[in-house]
């Protein structure tokens, strides 16, 4: 990515109203100025947020989602009060506090320079306006940028929308001819945020399964004035091997505050599993899988047949199992060159100061440090929040231009024994929980 002209006015505006920040500001999202969210005491009886702050989808499936939105100066979009009804279930099962961005941080392979996105480069003033195609079926909603450097603060810059992902299931029945199947339908919510060449898509997928799937998209351009590469740091983009981009890492961290059933009192989980070859009287390998509670801060890293979950504390489904969700990493290249990017999953402790996985702006108290790998630090966890890592090492291609192809990165979360059996399950199908006859 990156130095443009833009960003590098950006950098000189700290203190803020200068002529090139209005500039900045200006290319950042200027729009026609639109209908403005205003609070709705009237409408927000009873609710978690006034209606223009409510993002609230029952998707055909039959299962509701349903969130408030802010935006934040530095985070960008930040969505709360999470929760997830399935048909069946009686009122909302909460699943998160909080889910938002916690940084992305973009070091050059040539160690000339390395970005903090959200802290230090002004990814949240970077909001852009959405064309009316590019939230295909859904609504766009006006977004205020918080200490805008624009004279309009607004943005038409959130999507909610829906979309549909393929199948959900599918399952000859018992029954001659008669086969279950169902295509699965999930609620979409996106900005894009542009910061330097590069623009952004923070794109948060809530589907009609209970998964969470976050990823970051980048797309826009590659930085043109990082073509130098002289040191074999590069790729050749252009004719011949003149043109060389250098190479560099995007490293996208999330700060999840879960609430499962409405308490932040939940339980770490890490399962691990180890196979072994078959001994004397074994017809095959075997597998031995392992529960380590995580009862203290952690500083995790994926490995095969590891996984984590979020246990809740209070609530249970039908089968009486304690409901969870399990963090499903998405593929990753760890960046083992800073100590806040050597780890892929950060469980701390809450405090409410701890917010950007690094360059972190508040003061949290002496010796705290400015870091997610600095909070780690022992403490009893009795709300835990997760920060997940997930790294991209981009070395540029030829098709990288123009526009540069949507990249993305990111994970998901997937309910374990949230209900006890498929929420998309057919009332047909209802009876076989567990282990079930086949009727004659
Ligand atoms: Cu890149």
């Amino acid at each position: 990515m990156r130095v443009n002209s833009t960003t590098k006015a950006r950098t000189r505006a700290a203190a803020g109203l200068t002529v090139a920040a209005l500039a900045a500001g200006a290319t950042a999202g200027a729009g026609p100025a639109t209908a403005q969210p205003k609070a709705a005491p009237a409408a927000a009886a009873a609710a978690d947020c006034s209606a223009a702050y409510r993002i609230e989808q029952k998707l055909s499936s039959g299962t509701t989602w349903r969130m408030c939105w802010r935006y934040d100066g530095k985070a960008g979009l930040v969505l709360e009060k999470i929760s997830y009804q399935p048909k069946g279930e009686p009122k909302p099962i909460r699943v998160l506090n909080s889910a938002r961005l916690g940084q992305i941080h973009v070091p050059y392979d040539d160690g000339n320079i390395e970005y903090d996105d959200l802290t230090g480069f002004d990814f949240a003033q970077g909001l852009m306006n959405l064309a009316p195609g590019e939230c295909p079926g859904g609504t766009i909603k006006t977004v205020k940028v918080p200490d805008s450097w624009n004279e309009d603060p607004n943005v038409k810059g959130l999507c909610t929308t829906t979309r549909s992902r393929g199948h959900a299931y599918r399952m000859q029945g018992d029954t001659a001819n008669k086969v279950f199947q169902a295509q699965g339908k999930d609620l979409l919510v996106y900005t894009v945020n542009q910061v330097g060449w590069y623009e952004y898509m923070t794109e948060w997928r809530f589907q009609d399964d209970g998964a969470i799937t976050m990823n970051v998209g980048a797309t826009g351009s590659l930085s043109w004035d990082d073509y130098d590469a002289g040191d074999g740091r590069g790729w050749p983009i252009g004719k011949g091997a003149s043109a060389k981009s250098t190479s560099h890492s995007h490293n996208a961290f999330w700060r999840l505050d879960f609430a499962l059933d409405g308490s932040t009192k939940n339980k770490v989980e890490q399962y691990d599993s180890t196979v072994s070859a078959p001994t004397r009287g074994q017809r095959a390998p075997t597998t031995k899988t392992t529960r380590t509670k995580v009862t203290r801060e952690l500083a995790g890293d994926s490995k095969n047949y590891r996984w984590w979950r979020m246990v809740s504390a209070t609530g249970k489904n039908k089968d009486g199992h304690a409901r969870s969700y399990e963090i499903v990493p998405g593929p990753t290249t760890k960046y083992p060159g800073r100590s806040y990017t050597k780890h892929d999953l950060y469980v701390t402790q809450y405090n409410k100061c701890e917010l950007f996985a690094s360059h972190n702006p508040g003061n949290c108290g002496p010796g705290a440090g400015k870091s997610v790998d600095k909070w780690v630090n022992g403490q009893t966890l009795t709300h835990p929040v997760v920060w997940m890592n997930i790294g991209f090492h981009h070395i540029a291609r030829d098709e990288d231009q123009q526009p540069m192809p949507v990249h993305w990165q990111g994970f998901s979360i997937a309910p374990r024994d949230v209900t006890a059996m498929n929420p998309l399950t057919p009332a047909e199908l209802g009876r076989q929980n567990g282990h079930w006859r086949p009727r004659r």
